[in-house]
């Protein structure tokens, strides 16, 4: 696809640290919006967490888009179920880019604490969230 107003977005949400999941969504979609996209060509389906973008995913790449993007935050707690969700989450995403129908941006933050997410969805570093939907962009007129 060469124009971008053609192309057929699918979001996933992840609804674990939510303030920081809108905010990511938000500067995903004011960035698409900003490129012309319609809103017409945007699907959007929540998950509960972010292990769960990995079959949200797989469901949406079979909805006709062109390219899924997956949102989600994960934040370290006490125990290694961090590790186990951030790895469970990026080889899944990685796996769907491998065998599924179209590209999977991974818009997953996995932070040590709430102030650096803060920082990077609209804070300080910018907002992931903008940057996915640009390699959105790109990876849909591959
Ligand atoms: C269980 C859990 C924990 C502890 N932390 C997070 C997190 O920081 N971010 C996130 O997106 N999800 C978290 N989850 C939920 C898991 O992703 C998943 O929803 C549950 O393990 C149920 O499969």
């Amino acid at each position: 696809l060469s124009e971008v107003k053609e192309m057929k977005f699918g979001i996933v949400v992840s609804n674990w640290n939510s303030n920081i999941t809108n905010d990511l969504l938000n500067g995903c979609l004011d960035t698409l919006y900003s490129k012309k996209v319609s809103k017409s060509n945007i699907k959007i389906l929540n998950v509960p967490g972010s292990f769960e973008l990995i079959y949200g995913s797989k469901v949406m790449q079979n909805k006709q888009v062109d390219v899924v993007i997956a949102i989600g935050c994960v934040i370290r707690g006490e125990t290694r179920h961090f590790d186990f969700i951030c790895n469970a989450t990026s080889i899944g995403i990685k796996d769907l880019n491998v065998n599924g129908k179209c590209p999977v941006i991974l818009c997953v933050l996995t932070d040590d604490n709430l102030e650096q997410s803060i920082a990077r969805s609209g804070g300080k570093y910018g907002n992931k969230g903008c940057e996915a939907a640009i390699a959105a962009i790109k990876m849909a007129a591959i």
